[in-house]
């Protein structure tokens, strides 16, 4: 794919962090369907069960999430440390978390909460500083003849109903949250399964020409997309080239649903965190709030501490690069990532009392612990330059507690033998 790699995207690899919201109709079942669970994802419980389109409007008449505060949602999302924050702002089920003329089917003419979150959100977005994208499912539409995905109500699909509903939904919607709602950073897009070529190249050139520093997410399909995304809790082996996007769950659904208890620890998030930026991607992590409009609270309590984390080690992520050695055997010890005259090590696992690191270059003038500007580490560095080889023991400070971020100040710009093994003795 071809991504765009120009000024556009700069603040997309500046964020690194982001926040994912997966909220709807889908949030009030929890995923349970008439006593019924749904398998892993919540979001899909009306597909699963093959929920008439008609059974399954009914859920709007109860949506009525009171509770719902925009300002709390983005102040969460800030203080973890998070820079944008993506809202689904219509998922497969083809409701409208949003004000359409395009389509009834929507959060303020369908249900007695009338509000539009979007607009809450947009302002709230605004006021803490936090960029704000749009998740639109531009291919799956349970809700429509023309849209994929429903076979149950609709089994004649073809390609002609599939444009219709490209011209009379999507593009009216697109218009509606690309005019309404000030400045949108993306267009998340998802699952490209029956779209055609044109049609993504077409629905891209639309979002641009409403909007043109609003990037398109890769999965608006064909390559056509303006940043790559990598697959649903996917981590890539190698570095990728240009701006990309991981993104992940906390437990494993993305609505809300309460049954779902297998949620991965505060520090595992981190780790993921880390990982993604030392491949060069960012980290955009899901919260799936209640049909009330809360943030279950094992998520709080994770986005509190990840927050806590990245006040001490923000310097590691944002606006970092990746590996210089993405071929060294997959460190155990954790992560690294690089600034211009910086290397970042990103602890997690501790063996013995030392840390090796192979390829760099160059003489390290400095290390410390990020957060303890104060206290230098011991470095030995050997250089066998006729060979490229290159090896740095960092001593571990005793005291120090995992994930913590070492700090290796570099004697100019950071320069590696990419090539360069965890091992010399082959
Ligand atoms: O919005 C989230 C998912 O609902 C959506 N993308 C993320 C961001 C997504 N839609 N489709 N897929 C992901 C891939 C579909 C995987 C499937 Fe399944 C495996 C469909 C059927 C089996 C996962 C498990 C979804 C339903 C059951």
């Amino acid at each position: 794919m071809n991504v765009r790699q120009d000024h556009l995207t700069d603040w997309l690899t500046q964020a690194r962090f982001g926040m994912f919201v997966h909220w709807g109709l889908y949030s009030l079942t929890g995923g349970t369907w008439k006593g019924a669970d749904t398998p892993w994802v919540a979001e899909w419980v009306m597909r699963k069960h093959k929920v008439p389109v008609r059974e399954y409007e009914a859920l709007a008449g109860r949506f009525n999430p009171v509770k719902f505060d925009a300002r709390k949602w983005a102040e969460a999302a800030v203080d973890a440390g998070m820079k944008y924050l993506v809202v689904t702002s219509k998922h497969h089920d083809g409701f409208a978390l949003f004000h359409s003329r395009a389509s009834g089917f929507n959060i303020v003419d369908a249900t007695p909460f009338k509000r539009d979150p979007l607009a809450e959100l947009a302002e709230a977005c605004r006021d803490v500083g936090l960029k704000l994208g749009f998740y639109y499912s531009q291919d799956q539409d349970w809700h429509e003849p023309g849209g994929s995905g429903n076979n149950w109500d609709f089994p004649e699909k073809t390609p002609e109903a599939f444009a219709a509903y490209l011209e009379s939904k999507v593009k009216p919607q697109l218009r509606e949250l690309l005019t309404n709602y000030g400045d949108v950073a993306l267009i998340w897009f998802d699952t490209p399964y029956t779209i055609k070529p044109e049609q993504s190249q077409e629905l891209k050139a639309f979002v641009h020409s409403l909007q043109p520093r609003c990037l398109v997410s890769g999965r608006v399909g064909n390559g056509a997309g303006d940043y790559g995304s990598l697959g649903d809790n996917q981590l890539p082996d190698y570095p990728l080239e240009g701006p990309w996007e991981g993104l992940g769950t906390m437990n494993e659904s993305w609505g809300y649903k309460p049954s779902d208890t297998h949620y991965r620890s505060a520090d595992e998030l981190l780790n993921t965190l880390c990982g993604l930026v030392s491949k060069n991607a960012n980290y955009l992590l899901n919260v799936g709030p209640t049909g009330e409009g809360n943030f279950p609270p094992e998520a709080v309590s994770r986005l509190r501490r990840i927050g806590r984390w990245m006040r001490v080690n923000g310097e590691a992520i944002y606006g970092a690069g990746p590996t210089p050695t993405p071929t060294c055997f997959r460190p155990l010890w954790g992560f690294t990532t690089t600034k211009k005259e910086a290397v970042y090590l990103s602890v997690f696992k501790t063996f013995g009392d030392k840390l090796e690191l192979y390829g760099l270059r160059n003489a390290v003038r400095r290390a410390t612990v990020l957060g303890h500007d104060g206290l230098e580490l011991s470095v030995r560095q050997e250089h066998r330059p006729e060979m490229d080889y290159h090896k740095l023991v960092v001593c571990l400070p005793p005291w120090a507690r995992t994930p913590y971020v070492i700090k290796l100040e570099t004697d100019g710009p950071v320069s590696a033998n990419a090539k360069s093994y965890a091992s010399a003795d082959f």
